[in-house]
C-alpha cells in the first residue's frame, strides 16, 4: 500500500473526504489523490517519490513555477520579522500600489484571504453601492462559495448536476440570476424584466471553472454596455485570469474595464490572498471610510504580501508571449495526438492555459461543455498520471503552464499523450 493510500486512509477519519477542498479527492476521475510531499518549478512530488510534470499549478497560482527562490526568498525575510500584526504595514501599501499600477481599472484595491473572500465582499460592496439586491451570474462560473453564487456553479458544483448545495436557503439565491454565458440576449431580456433591482452582473471574463471559454466577440464589450445603461456594477472575477492573461489581466487583454476587479491565486503566489478593487468612488463605500462592512484578521498578512509582491515583480520580467506561443504548441500537439486515437476534440486555448473537450461541438458554454465525454477525461487523466503527468481532477478545469515549464517537460507530456489507449 502507497503511503498516498495509507495517508488517505487516515486522512478521512479525521478530514471529510480526506480533503480540505472537495475537488482535491479526484472523485470526478475515479482515483485516489496523491499526497504531496513538495513540488520545484513545474514538478510535484508525491510522499512516495513519484514526480510529476503539475498542470494543476496549485489551480492557477504558480505561474512563476513552484518554489520560485525569489518569491521564497522574500517570504522567508518577511517571516523573520513576524508573521501578523494585526497592523498596517509597509508591505500592503507595496502590493497594493502593484495591483492599481497593473490593473487598468483598479483604482483602490482591499485584500482578503481568498476569491471566495473577495467575490463574496465585491457583491456586498456592488449591493451596498447600488442599494440594490440582485446579481446576475452565468451558468459554469465559478466565484467561490459564498451562498449568493452557489445556485449553477460551475468548478465541482457543475459535476454534482443539481444547481446549488444544500445549506443555502432559497432566500439567499432569490437574488441570484442565473444566465447562459455569452448570450448577450439573455442579459438583455433579464434587464428587461429587473433591471431597476440588479446591483451587479459577475462574470469571469474568461471562464476557466466550465473548463476554457472564450468570450464571443463582442460579449464583454455588450455587457459593459448594458451595465453602463442601467447603472449596474460589473465584476470582472480575474481570481484565474488576473496577471495570467495578461500582466493586466483580461480587462487589459480584451480592453473592457469593470466597475469591480475581484483577484487571488497568482496575487499570493500560493499563499493565501484574494483581493477586489476598482472605481475609487465605489472603494469608497466601503469601511472604516464608508458604510459597507467587510474585515478579516489575516488580510494583507505581512508575508503574504511579501510574497504577492515578488512574484508580481517577477511576471513583469517575463515574456507572456513567448509562453503563450508555447503553451498553444504544446496544446494543439496534445489536442492532435489524442484526435489520432479517433476521439473528437474541442480545443480551448488563451495564454498559459487550454482545455480539451471530448465532443465535436465548439465549446462557448456550459451546456455545450457538457457534451464533453467525461469517461474519456477520466482515462486521460489516470493514464496520464500513471505516465508522471499530473492534470486537473475535473474536466471542467483549466491545464496551466508556467514560466518553469521545459521541453523536456513538454516531450514527456507528448510522450505520454502518444501511450493513452482510449
Ligand atoms: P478560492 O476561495 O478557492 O480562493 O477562490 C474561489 C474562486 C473564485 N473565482 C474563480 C474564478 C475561481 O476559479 C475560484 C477558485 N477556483 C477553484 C478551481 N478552479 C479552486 C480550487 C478549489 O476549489 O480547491
Amino acid at each position: 500500500m502507497s503511503l498516498s493510500s495509507t495517508l488517505y486512509a487516515k486522512a478521512q477519519t479525521l478530514i471529510p473526504g480526506g480533503v480540505n477542498s472537495p475537488i482535491r479527492a479526484c472523485k470526478a476521475v475515479e482515483s485516489e489523490p496523491l499526497f504531496i510531499a513538495r513540488a520545484e518549478g513545474s514538478k510535484i512530488y508525491d510522499v512516495d517519490g513519484n514526480g510529476y510534470v503539475d498542470y494543476v499549478m496549485s489551480w492557477g497560482p504558480m505561474l512563476l513555477g513552484h518554489a520560485d527562490p525569489v518569491v521564497h526568498a522574500a517570504a522567508k525575510a518577511a517571516l523573520d520579522n513576524g508573521s501578523s500584526f494585526g497592523a498596517p504595514c509597509p508591505a500592503e501599501v507595496d502590493l497594493a500600489e502593484k495591483i492599481t499600477k497593473l490593473m487598468p481599472s483598479v483604482e483602490m484595491v482591499r485584500m482578503v484571504n481568498s476569491g471566495t473572500e473577495a467575490t463574496m465582499s465585491a457583491l456586498r460592496l456592488a449591493r451596498g453601492f447600488t442599494g440594490r439586491d440582485c446579481v446576475i451570474k452565468f451558468d459554469g462560473c465559478y466565484h467561490g462559495h459564498a451562498d449568493a453564487f452557489l445556485a449553477a456553479a460551475g468548478s465541482g458544483v457543475a459535476v454534482q448536476a443539481a444547481p446549488g448545495t444544500p445549506g443555502v436557503p432559497a432566500a439567499t439565491v432569490a437574488h441570484t440570476i442565473v444566465l447562459p454565458y455569452n448570450d448577450l440576449e439573455a442579459v438583455k431580456e433579464a434587464f428587461k424584466a429587473r433591471g431597476k433591482e440588479i446591483a451587479a452582473i459577475i462574470v469571469e471574463p474568461a471562464p476557466g471553472n466550465m473548463g476554457l471559454v472564450l468570450p464571443k466577440p463582442g460579449y464583454l464589450e455588450g455587457l459593459r454596455a448594458i451595465c453602463d445603461e442601467y447603472g449596474t456594477v460589473l465584476i470582472f472575477d480575474e481570481v484565474i485570469t488576473g496577471f495570467r492573461w495578461s500582466l493586466h489581466g483580461a480587462q487589459g487583454r480584451y480592453g473592457v474595464r469593470p466597475d469591480l476587479t475581484t483577484l487571488g491565486k497568482i496575487i499570493g503566489a500560493g499563499f493565501p490572498v484574494g483581493a477586489y478593487g476598482g472605481r475609487r468612488d465605489i472603494m469608497e463605500k466601503l469601511s472604516p471610510c464608508g458604510p459597507v462592512f467587510q474585515a478579516g484578521t489575516l488580510s494583507g498578512n505581512p508575508v503574504a504580501m511579501a510574497a504577492g509582491l515578488a512574484n508580481l515583480l517577477e511576471l513583469e520580467k517575463r515574456d507572456y508571449a513567448a509562453l503563450e506561443k508555447r503553451t498553444g504548441e504544446l496544446a494543439d500537439e496534445f489536442a492532435a495526438i489524442i484526435r489520432s486515437k479517433g476521439v473528437p476534440v474541442t480545443l480551448n486555448k488563451v495564454a498559459s492555459a487550454f482545455t480539451m473537450y471530448f465532443t465535436d461541438r465548439p465549446v462557448t458554454d456550459m451546456a455545450a461543455a457538457r457534451t464533453s465525454d467525461g469517461k474519456v477525461y477520466t482515462a486521460i487523466y489516470k493514464q496520464m498520471r500513471e505516465q508522471g503527468v499530473y492534470l486537473a481532477s475535473l474536466g471542467y478545469e483549466c491545464s496551466f503552464t508556467s514560466f518553469a515549464h521545459t521541453e523536456a517537460d513538454y516531450d514527456l507530456t507528448l510522450e505520454a499523450a502518444k501511450r493513452v489507449k482510449l
